[in-house]
């Protein structure tokens, strides 16, 4: 059986970061945990763009734009959604997170989904570089994976 394997080799691919400025404390956190991984796996600086978005519910929208450009390996979507006394938190989970499953269906480029969905600020906090690692240096690692993976099936 041959078996398909994304190898963690960022060199020589070009990245964007959509990451949202609501709880922009955790999200900053993120996407310097996703660059880190990029850097360290063989990325170059000027490999990478980004984008600010105002929340998590616009990600999707922005990361579509980045992936049907054609410039880009992959797209990593960064941010916190953090559970507050209103359905809102709902809303905006479950569309950003539709949004960016469509928005890889539809374009055919990897999008990694990096957003922390939490019910406290704390384990927010502690999926942002504490207790449980950085979520964001995890989605750079399923964005290089992802990217040689889809290079690999001809
Ligand atoms: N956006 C987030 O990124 N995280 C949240 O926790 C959040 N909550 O809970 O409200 C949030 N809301 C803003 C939303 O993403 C949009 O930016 C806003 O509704 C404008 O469209």
């Amino acid at each position: 059986m041959k078996i398909y394997e994304g190898k963690l080799i960022s060199e020589g691919k070009k990245y964007f970061l959509v990451v949202s400025r609501f709880n922009e404390f955790i999200s900053t956190k993120l996407m310097e945990g996703a660059k880190d991984a990029l850097l360290r796996h063989g990325a170059q600086e000027e490999q990478l763009e980004m984008a600010w978005v105002p929340g998590a519910f616009e990600i999707p929208y922005i990361a579509k734009k980045a992936a049907a450009s054609g410039r880009f390996n992959a797209v990593i979507c960064l941010g916190a959604i953090i559970r507050g006394n209103t359905p809102h938190f709902n809303f905006v989970a479950s569309e950003a997170a539709k949004g960016v499953a469509q928005a890889a269906l539809e374009t055919g480029v990897p999008i990694i989904y990096g957003i922390v969905t939490t019910d406290t600020l704390e384990q927010a906090i502690e999926r942002a570089g504490t207790k449980s690692g950085n979520k964001g240096f995890a989605a750079g690692l399923a964005a290089i994976e992802m990217v040689n993976l889809y290079g690999e099936i001809k």
